[in-house]
């Protein structure tokens, strides 16, 4: 029997701690959603599958959801997860990061955990801003995006996450927004089942700091805002900045032309899947490797 939505979803909750501290309309509610959809469609038990995740109004989701969960040290989740994932190889460990947690402070150890190409999908959300602290700039803050350590706007390059994944050898990287959630539920579902380091970065609305700041209007409207394009850029950027020629062609067209980009579902999670590099070594797997000829070696020297 095919069940609903909001059944499917239920059943990974913890209700206990419910309903959420985040604001009414966040992005966030759909990216748990999403995950739980796409775990359920993978068809995972839940006592196979962790949740790691750093600190932020992102870093609450763990404390939700009904999987094995950590909640760890702000921008930290991804060396946490490594070491889960090297002592449980056999669960799917996700790893879910604001921006400002795995591409400021966290930066390094994202770096190193793609390097290694570790088991784990890890979400990225990208809300543009620090959400709990109260809307101060962060990485993929847009040029000219205003934020309370930005008043007049920002005026650095922001972060190209896709950029930094290809470099440091992720083996899968993905682009979707809470806009589409049909799409983004395939996207996770599609990284779940990668071998190595998975990275889904989700465009998410933070309408109360980021939204209300740089008049982007409410939940909604700020998520209508997304309906343009995933691939390259954050698409508050180019509703903020107005660029279209950094859209590519298509959507380039589309905005001179003033029409509205047509998109179905599939497109999308074609368009979403931005590179997928298979081939990269699994050093997880030589780290299990050497730990397990370590304890061999111990244990012979015991007896
Ligand atoms: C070591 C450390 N430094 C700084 C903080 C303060 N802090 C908490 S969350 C956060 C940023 C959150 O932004 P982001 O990761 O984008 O998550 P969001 O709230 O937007 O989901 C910061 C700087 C902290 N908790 N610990
Ligand atoms: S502050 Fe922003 S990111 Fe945090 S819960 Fe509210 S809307 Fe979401
Ligand atoms: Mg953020």
């Amino acid at each position: 029997m095919k069940l609903q939505n909001s059944f499917i979803v239920r059943e990974y909750l913890r209700p206990q701690v419910l309903p959420t501290t985040w604001c009414p309309g966040c992005g966030l509610g759909i990216i748990l959603s999403s995950i739980a959809q796409a775990v359920h469609h993978r068809g995972l038990a839940k006592r196979d599958v962790a949740m790691v995740s750093g600190i932020g109004c992102t870093g609450r989701m763990s404390g939700y959801v009904d999987f094995n969960t950590l909640h760890t040290t702000h921008g930290r989740a991804p060396a946490f997860a490594t070491g889960l994932k090297l002592a449980r190889p056999d669960m799917s460990v996700l790893c879910v990061m604001g921006d400002g947690d795995s591409m400021s402070i966290g930066g390094n150890h994202l770096v190193h955990a793609m390097r290694r190409n570790i088991g784990l999908t890890a979400i990225v959300v990208n809300n543009a801003v620090y959400g709990l602290t109260g809307g101060q700039a962060s990485p993929t803050t847009p040029v000219g995006g205003r934020t309370t350590t930005s008043r007049s706007g920002s005026f650095e390059r922001p972060m190209n996450l896709e950029t930094l994944a290809r470099a440091a050898g992720a083996a899968f990287y993905a682009r979707a927004t809470v806009n589409h959630t049909a799409a983004l539920v395939k996207l996770i579902e599609r990284a779940l089942a990668v071998p190595g380091f998975a990275l889904v970065e989700v465009v998410s609305n933070c309408h109360v700091l980021y939204g209300r700041m740089n008049d982007l209007g409410d939940a909604s409207e700020m998520m209508k805002g997304m309906e343009g394009q995933t691939r390259r850029v954050n698409p508050v950027l180019l509703r903020r900045a107005d660029m279209p020629h950094r859209l590519g062609a298509a959507a380039a067209a589309d905005a001179a032309a003033n029409t509205e980009p047509v998109f179905d579902e599939d497109l999308r999670v074609q368009r979403g899947v931005i590179f997928e590099q298979p081939h990269r070594p699994d050093y997880a797997r030589r780290y299990q490797t050497l730990l397990h000829e370590l304890k061999a070696k111990k244990a012979e020297a015991q007896t």
